[in-house]
């Protein structure tokens, strides 16, 4: 399946709340007026673009109509289209770096998708001939470490693991070790996402961060949150209490395929300007995908043709 269609069926649910939302605000008279633009805002909001950007979108619609005069169906959608990718512009997605270690820092709050990430991540970098290991460091439950060896097992990915309740650090500092012996290209180190207070889990990551740039100084490090879109703007406060505890260099969107509010991708970068690199579409191995600005857009919004007139 093309990436186009992964994320366009991906995103279905979002896409058909929007377009459903659009045929039912503007199919009488194929344009809008002031109240139709209120209700427009009202869509945005709940697919969980979030209040600010919804109402920055549609003031930019406002600001359109009045310079050009043309209120349709078309150019209305044009502009949502722009301002999303205009928010977009500096999305990169995730780039290795040939010829050093590079490890991959696995955040986030509990069940938002670490554990299946890394598994999908070791896949596609297996699969494109990359030397690939992954860290157990969610120490905090046996089934934790378990899950993470299904992956090691499915993805014939070794993984370095230490017993329940054993030090994070620990597992992290042994990974490292082993990734230099062994000439890895990527190590992708799986966290706890619950511990007993939040105050232990943000030490806990510092900590793994210090063992990181003690050990591995010239490794490429990226820290990825994870963050489970369905959580709506719950999603928001979860990005800014990581970014604050640790540098965090990227998003990770999972389960974008889970509800009609896939514009939480959109609310989350406008709030913590920072970078989604990859979505997860879906609970199979290849529903992750390198988040693609302009497929995101296309898929979240609808298609002009699907709109009546
Ligand atoms: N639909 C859907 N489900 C997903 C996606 N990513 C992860 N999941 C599911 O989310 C659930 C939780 O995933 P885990 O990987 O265990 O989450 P975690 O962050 O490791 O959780 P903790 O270890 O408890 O912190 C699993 O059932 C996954 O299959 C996605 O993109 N789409
Ligand atoms: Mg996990």
């Amino acid at each position: 399946m093309s990436i186009f269609n992964k994320f366009k069926q991906g995103l279905q649910k979002t896409r058909d709340f929007v377009t459903e939302s659009f045929n039912r605000i503007a199919a009488n008279l194929g344009y809008f007026d002031e109240d139709m633009l209120d209700e427009l805002e009202m869509v945005l909001v709940q697919a969980d673009c979030g209040i600010e950007f919804a109402t920055e979108l549609t003031e930019a619609i406002r600001e359109n109509i009045r310079q050009t005069g043309d209120s349709s169906v078309e150019n209305v959608l044009s502009i949502l289209r722009k301002g999303m990718l205009d928010l977009l512009k500096d999305v990169k997605s995730l780039e290795l770096q040939p010829g050093k270690l590079n490890i991959l820092l696995m955040v986030g709050v509990n069940g938002t998708g670490k554990t299946t990430t890394s598994g999908k991540l070791a896949k596609q970098f297996q699969d494109q001939g990359k030397k690939v290991l992954m860290a157990a460091a969610d120490t905090f439950r046996a089934a934790a470490i378990e899950q993470i060896k299904v992956w090691g097992e499915r993805t014939n990915t070794s993984v370095i693991a230490h017993k329940i309740g054993s030090d994070p650090s620990a597992v992290v500092f042994d990974a490292i070790d082993a990734a230099k012996a062994r000439n890895t290209d990527v190590l992708i180190i799986d966290t706890a996402g619950r511990l007993h207070t939040k105050q232990n889990l943000m030490d806990e990551l510092s900590k793994i961060r210090r063992i990181i740039s003690r050990e591995a100084p010239d490794a490429y490090l990226e820290t990825l949150l994870v963050i489970d879109a369905t959580t709506g703007q719950n999603a928001i406060v979860q990005a800014n209490a990581f970014a604050e505890a640790t540098e965090v260099t990227g998003l990770i969107m999972t389960k974008l395929d889970g509800n009609a509010k896939g514009g939480v991708a959109l609310a989350v970068v406008k709030e913590t300007d920072l970078p989604v690199k990859l979505a997860g579409l879906g609970e199979g191995v290849d529903d992750l995908q390198d988040f693609n600005p302009e497929i995101f857009v296309d898929s979240l919004l609808p298609d002009p043709e699907s709109l009546k007139s």
